[in-house]
């Protein structure tokens, strides 16, 4: 591919609201953005999803910026690769790591569409030129929860999903549902039952939730198998699934009926793209989880949940749904609950340098 230079760009920026789950709260959030230029001086673009703290992976900013600087980029001076599906193969010789593994690999599947000239949607075999949008609500409060939904539904999102935990679930649910009777809505419990609680989540059942997000442990597929046996609610897993075997495991087992793939928790497009491929052929749905992430990968989940597995709205919100001002141009809308699927060359979407200024902790160039 004719790498010349890699830059990584380490910003942070503060979200509008805080973002609260029971793992805690998300007030500001650091990422890294990846700049890959060939010898043309046609550039990819990627981001690196970790957190600054190992709160919802084992990943952090800092622990990514090590693998990519001192492992994955000296790999890929050493070893040249014509397409990104080879980037992703040499990086299963370093285990895990997968966040900074998706941030170099979705540079190099942006710079790969540029520089066939196609849409990364296009390359990737995506067929829907709109996707349907979801949001989050992240919130301990039944009445800003109502509030929020009531903004949302009114910027024409056509799913809510809302953190729950056994310390905010059933009241919570049914307030919401008094409101909101017909609203499709899901619960994300990001880890926080065990088996224990099993007539907990059976109460929810009333609720008639599109489904319910990894209830169980963050790496269980086993109880998940158990408790999808007593609940009527579809089980979708988020954590537990970091792989296309993981996938195939819960599949098999049972342990889930939908799937959320997230681009970095994978390791990248290409392994996301196996595990759609597989969902598809056993009638899977998935859709496409957020990280609560900056525009490069919100544009990276666009092209991605253009492939036809994805019948479920999923966390692909607008720029706005978490930041005064993206670091794309333009920024990602949302228009009558869809978003627009770019036909420009790779991911469509340009840096915008300004706010790339003003948010930058810190850079590092890399020559090939
Ligand atoms: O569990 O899906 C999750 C955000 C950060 C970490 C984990 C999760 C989330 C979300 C998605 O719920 C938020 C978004 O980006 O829209
Ligand atoms: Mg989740």
């Amino acid at each position: 591919m004719k790498i010349a230079q890699v830059e990584l760009y380490i910003i942070q920026m503060p979200l509008k609201s805080p973002f609260i789950t029971h793992l805690g709260a998300v007030t500001h959030r650091e990422g890294i953005i990846v700049k890959i230029t060939d010898h043309y001086g046609r550039t990819g673009l990627g981001e690196g999803v970790a957190f600054s703290t190992p709160w919802y992976t084992e990943e952090t900013v800092k622990t990514s910026l090590h693998i990519i600087t001192d492992i994955l980029i000296p790999l890929l001076k050493k070893y040249p690769i014509e397409r990104p599906e080879e980037a992703a193969q040499l990086f299963k010789s370093i285990r895990r790591n997968h966040m900074a593994k998706a941030a170099l690999e979705t540079a190099l599947w942006d710079l790969y569409a540029k520089q066939h000239s196609s849409p990364l949607s296009i390359i990737l075999n995506g067929t829907q030129s709109m996707i349907a949008s979801g949001v989050v609500i992240a919130t301990n409060s039944p009445v800003k929860a109502i509030n929020q939904i009531e903004q949302y539904v009114e910027e024409g999102y056509q799913r809510i999903k809302v953190k729950i935990n056994p310390k905010q679930d059933y009241s919570f649910l049914a307030e919401i549902r008094k409101e909101y009777p017909q609203l499709p809505i899901m619960a994300d419990a990001n880890s926080s039952y065990t088996l224990e609680d099993i007539d907990r989540l059976k109460a929810l059942d009333e609720f008639n939730l599109l489904m319910i997000e990894q209830p169980l442990a963050q790496d269980d597929i086993i109880e998940h198998a158990a408790l999808q046996k007593e609940i009527r609610t579809p089980i979708c897993l988020d954590e537990s699934i970091v792989s296309f075997d993981d996938a195939k495991k819960a599949i098999e087992l049972g342990s889930c009926q939908v799937i959320n793939i997230k681009v970095g928790r994978v390791g990248g497009l290409y392994e996301a793209k196996q595990i759609h491929d597989y969902c598809l052929d056993k009638h899977i749905p998935v859709w496409c989880g957020g990280m609560i992430e900056f525009g490069i990968s919100r544009a990276h989940n666009i092209a991605l949940a253009s492939l036809p597995g994805f019948t479920i709205p999923g966390d692909i919100s607008a720029s706005n749904r978490f930041w005064e001002e993206d670091i794309i141009l333009p920024e990602v809308q949302v228009e009558n609950g869809y978003i627009k699927v770019p036909a420009e060359p790779g991911i469509g979407f340009s840096l915008n340098e300004k706010r790339l200024q003003e948010t930058l902790l810190s850079k590092r160039t890399f020559q090939f």
